[in-house]
């Protein structure tokens, strides 16, 4: 099972939970009316976007990137001061600075089946230096996630298997867990979406990925949510989508006029 504890848990015993099992729930860490906020906020992209065409993807589920240009709700859930301690310290062994690396509204809907287990670091090719982290993911629940409704599935414990080990059944447990509720993981847990095998109950999760400051984003931050938009939002946001210098030229760029001669030194985009 997944270790379920409160905002009011000591910060060093939240980590210790997410290296032993390889992830944690923190209960109703949001209240009801800012799930609702945000799901008001986001209802327009799903309703306009189609259901996927993978397995994986999920063929009665939607998927809505580029949070942090579409919600301000996202915006603080991506902000959130304790989610942001635990990732500095999740990840600190590995790097001196972390980034946004993804953010996704994932909304199940029911006849979906279950999306297949993976682990998230993949994206940057398989299990290979597995002795890095790569990365510290939240699961925002703007719904109730429930066994039937499509909670997300996961293998604790599988962060420290052998890439080829496969769970049995018994092996795989739910991350249920109420709206309002987040679900903490890393990149090498063996998890996926759920089936919902309900009605008319929708699951509705947002994803916001944290990674190190060194390693390629997932989601291009800097095209989904460009300076046009990035300029009107808090500092710490963009410093967070890797608007910002890192150690101490990480990042630099320099500034084309239109016949692309260059104009002034590599400095910081809004500075
Ligand atoms: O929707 C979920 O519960 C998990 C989705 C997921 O793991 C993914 O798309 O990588
Ligand atoms: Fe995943």
């Amino acid at each position: 099972m997944i270790h379920h504890v409160n905002d009011t848990e000591p910060i060093h015993n939240i980590l210790d939970v997410l290296e032993t099992d390889g992830a944690v729930i923190i209960d109703s860490l949001i209240p009801k009316s800012t799930t609702l906020q945000i799901s008001t906020e986001l209802r327009p992209y799903l309703d306009a976007c189609s259901d996927g065409l993978t397995d994986f993807s999920g063929e009665s589920t939607k998927r809505v990137g580029a949070l942090m240009a579409r919600s301000p709700g996202c915006r603080d859930l991506a902000l959130k001061p304790l989610i942001n301690e635990l990732c500095s310290k999740f990840l600190e062994d590995f790097t001196d600075g972390y980034q946004l690396n993804f953010t996704q509204a994932i909304e199940i809907s029911p006849s979906e089946t279950i999306q297949p287990l993976h682990r998230d670091r993949g994206v940057w090719g398989g299990y290979l230096n597995r002795k890095i982290e790569t990365q510290f993911s939240t699961i925002w629940a703007m719904t109730d996630f429930t066994q039937t409704n499509g909670a997300t599935r996961l293998v604790p414990g599988s962060h420290k298997w052998d890439k080829d080990r496969k769970p049995s059944e018994q092996e795989i447990t739910f991350a249920e867990m109420s709206a309002g509720s987040v679900l903490l993981y890393g990149g090498s847990i063996l998890h996926g979406g759920g089936s919902n095998i309900t009605d008319s109950d929708k699951r509705l999760a947002v994803l916001i990925h944290y990674t190190l400051s060194w390693l390629r984003q997932e989601e291009n931050q800097y095209l989904s949510c460009p300076p046009e938009i990035a300029a009107e939002l808090p500092v710490e946001l963009r410093d967070l989508m890797g608007y910002s210098l890192v150690n101490p030229i990480l990042g630099f760029f320099s500034p084309y006029d239109k016949k692309g001669v260059e104009l002034v030194s590599p400095k910081h985009i809004f500075e």
